[in-house]
């Protein structure tokens, strides 16, 4: 028996999320310092005990295929595995042209395993989740698709598929991104909607995704299509998020984020430097796996020529170098080094950075590999920020792409 195979969509082009998405899939993104997105959905289903994983990539795949191997390799001595799977074009030259489609173009993968379920989940959010219980949950039901929702404020419900259920949690209303979106029943102000993760009966996806590679007039996307479809036939069921539970949980475990702008990004960084905030990364039952470079520890030096340090609501990666700087609210990736008198505020650096004396950043993503030199303010000025080419959100947050050298005669 070969129980459950997990399938985890990783291909995202993530163009809302540029330029960090300029040189990098959206799941390769880094975030809060050590990770990366795709670190989130990988950890969710190691620690659920789901150990055998297809991701499935497409786009700028590079640095997401490096990291799978430097931090979720297994070894050969089990059946377990976390596989990148790249686009490989078997049922025709062209690339996965939607989520449905993905899997389509991979069925053969699936059969070969004949799975009691297949479990499909995106890769760019940001939650703990134990995976386990919805599964259980679809077992139980003996249903078609399980769908895990959450609840959403009312404004933001267009970003994403919208669902109505029943008293018994069936799926009986789905709009995929509706310009009008329906709320709860006696609640104006909350939607529920879909997380993008799904367990499926093998069988019937099979049946469902042959169907719709058939049908030219099909986006071939889950949401668009195979939900809706689906739906109709009464044994869609909604998996609500709410119930989940997450051994040695302190705070609240319902933190979930779609990082899909800048704006959200940022937000998420800020989140997770927020003591308050239900996103904490520190759970020993839990715990957060990623790729650790072979790096000293963080270093805070005073200098004679720098102001007393001033760290404080911030996470500091390993191999930073700190002298006599300020930095507040801010995440600081693997190798920043900040020289004397600047002053970090708001911002992500993320990592490989060098920052050099007197510089002032409030509200600024930098990008691996980009270098200040002395004296450079950015998030200050938009205008100036501007006419040097970096990206500003509609927050006033600025992002400078990877590599960029600032303010540097050469
Ligand atoms: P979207 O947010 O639009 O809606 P989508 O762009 O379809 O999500 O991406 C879903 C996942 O699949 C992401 O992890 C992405 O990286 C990946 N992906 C996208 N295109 C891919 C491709 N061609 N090949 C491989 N992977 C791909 C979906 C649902 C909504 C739901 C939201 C929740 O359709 O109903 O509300 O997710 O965020
Ligand atoms: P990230 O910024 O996502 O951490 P890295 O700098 O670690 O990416 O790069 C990972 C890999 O991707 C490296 O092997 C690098 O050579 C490759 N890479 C990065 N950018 C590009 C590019 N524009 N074209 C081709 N390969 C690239």
């Amino acid at each position: 028996m070969a129980g459950i195979l997990s399938m985890i969509l990783a291909g995202g082009a993530g163009t809302r999320l540029f330029p960090l998405t300029e040189t990098r899939t959206k799941p390769a993104v880094p975030f809060a310092g050590q990770y990366r997105l795709v670190d989130f959905v990988l950890n969710n289903f190691v620690n659920s005990d789901l150990l055998k994983i297809y991701v499935l990539t497409q786009f700028k795949s590079q640095s997401l295929n490096i990291h799978l191997r430097q931090a979720w390799h297994f070894s050969g001595l089990t059946d377990h595995f976390i596989d990148p799977i790249p686009a490989q074009m078997r049922m025709g030259k062209r690339w996965y042209e939607g989520t449905a489609d993905a899997i389509y173009q991979n069925l053969r993968l699936i059969e070969i395993h004949d799975p009691d379920q297949v479990v499909i989940f995106g890769s760019d959010h940001i939650y703990k989740m134990n995976v386990r219980q919805m599964t259980d949950y679809h077992a139980k039901l003996q249903a078609d698709l399980t769908v895990a929702a959450i609840r959403v404020p009312i404004e933001e419900a267009h970003q994403f598929g919208v669902m109505e259920i029943d008293d018994a949690g069936r799926l009986i209303g789905f709009e995929e991104k509706p310009a009008n979106p329906k709320c709860l029943p006696g609640n104006p102000d909350v939607a529920l909607i879909s997380m993008g993760n799904y367990v499926f009966n093998p069988e019937v996806l099979y049946k469902e995704l042959k169907d719709d590679a058939k049908d030219q007039n099909s986006s071939h996307d889950f949401g668009k299509n195979i939900i809706p479809k689906l739906m109709a036939q009464g044994n869609v069921y909604v998996y609500d998020f709410a119930n989940n539970q997450i051994p040695g949980e302190r705070g609240d475990p319902f933190y979930w984020r779609d990082v899909g702008t800048i704006d959200s990004y940022w937000q998420a960084s800020m989140d997770f430097l927020d003591s308050d905030s239900a996103l904490d990364l520190y759970n020993p039952k839990w715990p957060m796996r990623t790729f650790h470079p072979t790096l000293p520890a963080a270093q805070i030096y005073s200098c004679a020529k720098g102001e007393p340090n001033k760290i404080s609501d911030s996470s500091i990666a390993s191999g930073c170098v700190i002298e006599g700087a300020k930095v507040e609210k801010s995440v600081l990736g693997f190798e920043v080094l900040v020289e004397p008198n600047s002053s970090i505020t708001e911002s992500v650096i993320m990592g490989n950075n060098s920052i050099g004396e007197g510089c002032k950043l409030h509200r600024v993503i930098l990008d691996k590999n980009v270098s200040l030199a002395a004296g450079t303010q950015i998030g200050l000025d938009h205008d100036e920020d501007e006419k040097r080419g970096f990206t500003i959100s509609k927050g006033g947050v600025v992002t400078v792409p990877k590599g960029t050298r600032v303010g540097f005669n050469d």
